[in-house]
């Protein structure tokens, strides 16, 4: 059996009669899954279906699945989700208090942003958050270099850089292949990337690049405001020629925090590591003497505008926790119910037997 490219060893051998396979895309509950080599359509167990309470329980495009293979066009039966190294997670747009999967068992994420008016640096930090939190390595992709002088370009890597803090920057041009190359190196074998960013940032056209085919449609940016539209409608797993994969995403021009418990402090480390050197311990970076936070803002060396940003995802992620807290308490009552019925179902049927 060829595993499909992806970090498996970590995977344990399978059941006998399963096969190991890779989920490439998600139709409506069908799912495109590579599996030995093919790709093929699947569904998942009645089982799984009736066990499943919320969408962390139902396969996700890079989950690494078990499945049962048929012959001939019989879809492939998925009985299990094989444990997942990273979730990429946003919250669903709109007002329910909802999961939305982007995808998982990623290694690196791509934050793109177009280096015309898609450029923000609040939304890249935003974008910095929900890809830590996932447990892949962000890399910030500035696309579009061809726009703009190299004295331009140095002024807004700098800006970049002092949000990025650890996290890579790459600014290239898919339009005069700059810095193509660097970003290439990034996905080795078996790594899996996923793409995320605004619409017209540029992601189908750099994998199209990355592929050298035009597989992906892409789209013309309106000159205006450089807003796209939406040419990507649904997340897809692609392998590359010379190994790893690649996800492509539908844009994401706002990108809500689900879970954010460690990642905003990991990606403000510099803010929090102020607040320490405060006089008192329970600063409130207001009017206190001695407030190590605002001296900095006071002299240049914290940007107002990336406090104001901190301050705003955290008022954002403390909301989230609270909200999530109620509905995990749902959550397990709903499981709880499910197990009971389970149960009456099962002595009826010995019962009977
Ligand atoms: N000038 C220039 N245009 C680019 C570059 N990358 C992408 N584009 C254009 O930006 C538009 C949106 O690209 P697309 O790949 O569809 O963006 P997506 O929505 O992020 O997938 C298309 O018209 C591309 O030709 C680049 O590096 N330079
Ligand atoms: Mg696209
Ligand atoms: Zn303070």
């Amino acid at each position: 059996m060829i595993p499909p490219a992806g970090h498996t060893a970590h995977l344990a051998p399978l059941e006998e009669g399963l096969t190991l396979a890779r989920v490439i895309a998600e139709h409506k509950g069908r799912y495109a899954i590579l599996v030995n080599n093919q790709e093929r359509t699947a569904e998942i167990t009645g089982k799984m279906m009736f066990e499943a309470v919320t969408r962390k329980d139902y396969p996700a495009v890079g989950d690494w699945v078990a499945v049962q293979m048929y012959d001939g066009e019989s879809p492939c039966i998925i009985h299990r989700i094989l444990p997942r190294t990273t979730t990429l997670s946003r919250k669903t747009s709109g007002k329910e208090m909802e999961e939305q999967i982007i995808a998982v068992n990623v290694d690196i994420v791509f934050i793109v942003q177009g280096l015309d008016h898609d450029f923000n640096l609040r939304r890249l930090e935003r974008f910095l958050v929900v890809a830590s939190q996932s447990g892949a390595a962000p890399v910030i992709l500035l696309s579009k270099t061809d726009l703009h002088t190299p004295e331009t370009m140095q002024e807004v890597l700098q800006e970049v850089h002092a949000i990025a803090k650890s996290a890579p920057v790459i600014a290239y041009s898919a339009k005069t292949m700059q810095h193509l190359d660097v970003i290439k190196q990034f996905i080795t074998t078996d790594v899996t990337v996923c793409f995320v960013g605004s619409s017209g940032a540029g992601k189908s056209t750099l994998i199209n690049r990355l592929l050298g085919r035009e597989k992906l449609a892409t789209q013309e940016v309106r000159s205006e405001d450089s807003k796209g539209k939406h040419t990507t409608t649904h997340r897809e797993l692609i392998h590359l020629p010379d190994g790893g994969c690649v996800i492509d995403t539908p844009g994401l021009r706002e990108i809500g925090l689900w879970d954010a418990d460690t990642s905003i402090d990991t990606t403000f480390a510099d803010i929090i590591d102020l607040g320490l050197q405060c006089r008192f311990t329970d600063c409130t970076h207001n009017e206190e003497p001695g407030c190590a936070v605002r001296a900095a803002i006071d002299d240049g060396s914290l940007d107002e505008g990336r406090y104001i940003s901190f301050l705003k995802l955290q008022k954002e992620a403390d909301f989230i926790a609270a909200k999530t807290d109620i509905t995990k308490q749902q959550e397990r009552k709903a499981r709880e119910k499910k197990l009971g019925k389970l149960q009456k179902e099962y002595q009826k049927q010995r019962r009977k037997g």
